[in-house]
């Protein structure tokens, strides 16, 4: 099925032990100093995916550059290391002019176990047109691509695995996206997460 201009599937781009390198560096930003947390909703709720941060603070729906809402420390500097392989896939999707212009700065790291969900929702807390770059590890699940106008139909389901790299960019980038299901028990030997799936998405926040 045609994904929405601009969108960039590379299924299967991390090889396994790039996958147990980041389930490693994983269990370490999961620490802390602000630890994974489920992030705490302006209507009262709850996300049921559980989240870390990279570079900038992410909370619903800005970046701060410290965890207000959390603890109130700064959170670990976003890696060159995971930068360079976010500009490698961007140099595989989108070409090598592309590529020299992307500075991302930093990255939401979330956690789902076998019943978290991401509802609908845009992407737009970030004040660059940059794209956005998608990296998983673990269960596989359904990843629902929409379109720019609404929640409602139409889109397109995807299923994204263990290894698989996705670049949201042009006209992609503000499309109505989410994550409806996980197929718990289907990570693959040797990806180094004992359960549930980790997606890793680096961005340029154009925050100063
Ligand atoms: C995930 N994460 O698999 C999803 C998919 C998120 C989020 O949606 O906001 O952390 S990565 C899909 C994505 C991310 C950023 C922008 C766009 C899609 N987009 O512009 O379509 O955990
Ligand atoms: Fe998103």
């Amino acid at each position: 099925q045609a994904l929405p201009a601009g969108a960039v599937h590379l299924p299967g781009w991390l090889s396994l032990p790039e996958q147990a390198r980041l389930s490693a560096e994983f269990q370490m930003w999961a620490r802390g100093p602000v630890p994974l947390r489920a992030a705490a909703l302006p209507n009262g709720g709850r996300m049921s995916v559980r989240t870390v941060c990279l570079g900038w603070h992410w909370q619903p729906y800005r970046y701060t550059r410290t965890a207000d809402d959390v603890n109130g420390q700064q959170v670990l500097p976003f890696p060159d290391w995971l930068g360079d392989l976010a500009k490698a896939v961007v140099r595989e999707a989108c070409g090598a002019t592309a590529a020299r212009t992307y500075r991302p700065d930093a990255a939401l790291v979330n956690h789902y176990d076998a019943h978290a969900r991401m509802g609908m929702h845009q992407d737009k807390d970030e004040r660059t047109d940059a794209p956005v770059v998608s990296l998983s590890v673990g269960d596989s699940c359904v990843f629902r691509f929409g379109n720019a106008q609404g929640r409602g139909k139409p889109h397109t389901d995807v299923r994204l695995e263990s290894g698989d790299a996705f670049v949201f960019g042009g006209p992609s980038r503000l499309a109505y996206h989410g994550v409806p299901k996980i197929f718990p028990g289907t990570a693959p030997e040797g990806c180094g997460l004992a359960r549930g799936r980790l997606n890793i998405t680096v961005r340029a926040t154009g925050m100063p």
